[in-house]
């Protein structure tokens, strides 16, 4: 895989089948997709995952819907099955595996780490991860077990520290805050609800990538 850059970031979109309230994943995704998302991770965690084939399935489709648009598909967490789909990267949480021997065993994939502070990004860095993940930035209902919001002072600190390391900035990002994401340093930024559970996914997508690149 080449090179992630900062564009790849712009708009980062998650999703996993227990994220879509009855709407088809797959129609959902390629909305997304014509609405201008840079890239995808298949995320499928939390109350009514699917597991075993049916997640591998699922998996699948959406992968293939990704490869068909030039859209980078990043697994979350789980690197046998990253590397089972041909995933173009991975992304670990803070207690997600083991970065270093996966950085070690799969130079080819993007490694992303999610990261609340400025000692965890130093550390993802040294080890050799492709871009970070910065968040919560503000309270979100879609991951239950999330750490308080550490809001956009603490994203404006990391930025500080890292010069011009890859960002993407998570949690409760809507259009309203995009902008104020974006000038605290994020590149990009990473959401789940605010396209999946809009009326209309594509329009959703358009709008926020409109903002990201406007801030810019
Ligand atoms: N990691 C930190 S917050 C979050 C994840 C996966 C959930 C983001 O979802 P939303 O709906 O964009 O707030
Ligand atoms: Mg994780």
């Amino acid at each position: 895989m080449r090179n992630i850059t900062t564009s790849d970031l712009a708009l980062y979109f998650i999703m996993g089948s227990q994220n879509v309230e009855g709407k088809d994943p797959c129609h959902l995704l390629s909305e997304a997709i014509y609405g201008g998302i840079t890239l995808f991770q298949f995320r499928e965690k939390g109350r009514g995952a699917l597991v075993g084939e049916e997640r591998h399935a699922l998996a699948q489709r959406l992968r293939s819907l990704c490869f068909a648009h030039g859209v980078p598909f990043i697994v979350n967490d789980d690197i046998q099955f990253a590397h089972r789909l041909g995933a173009d990267g991975i992304h670990l949480g803070q207690s997600d595996g083991d970065p270093v021997q996966i950085r070690r065993n799969h130079p080819h994939l993007w490694l992303g780490v999610s990261t609340h502070n400025e000692e965890e990004a130093v550390e993802a860095i040294r080890i050799g991860a492709d871009y970070i993940g910065v968040g919560p930035m503000y309270s979100t209902r879609t991951k239950t077990d999330a750490i308080r919001p550490i809001g956009v002072q603490s994203l404006g600190r990391i930025r500080n520290h890292v010069g011009s390391f890859p960002i993407v900035a998570i949690g409760g990002i809507h259009a309203s805050n995009v902008d104020e994401v974006i000038q605290a340093g994020a590149d990009g930024v990473a959401v789940i609800s605010s396209i999946t559970g809009h009326m209309e996914p594509r329009t959703a997508a358009q709008e926020l990538k409109d903002i990201v690149t406007k801030s810019k």
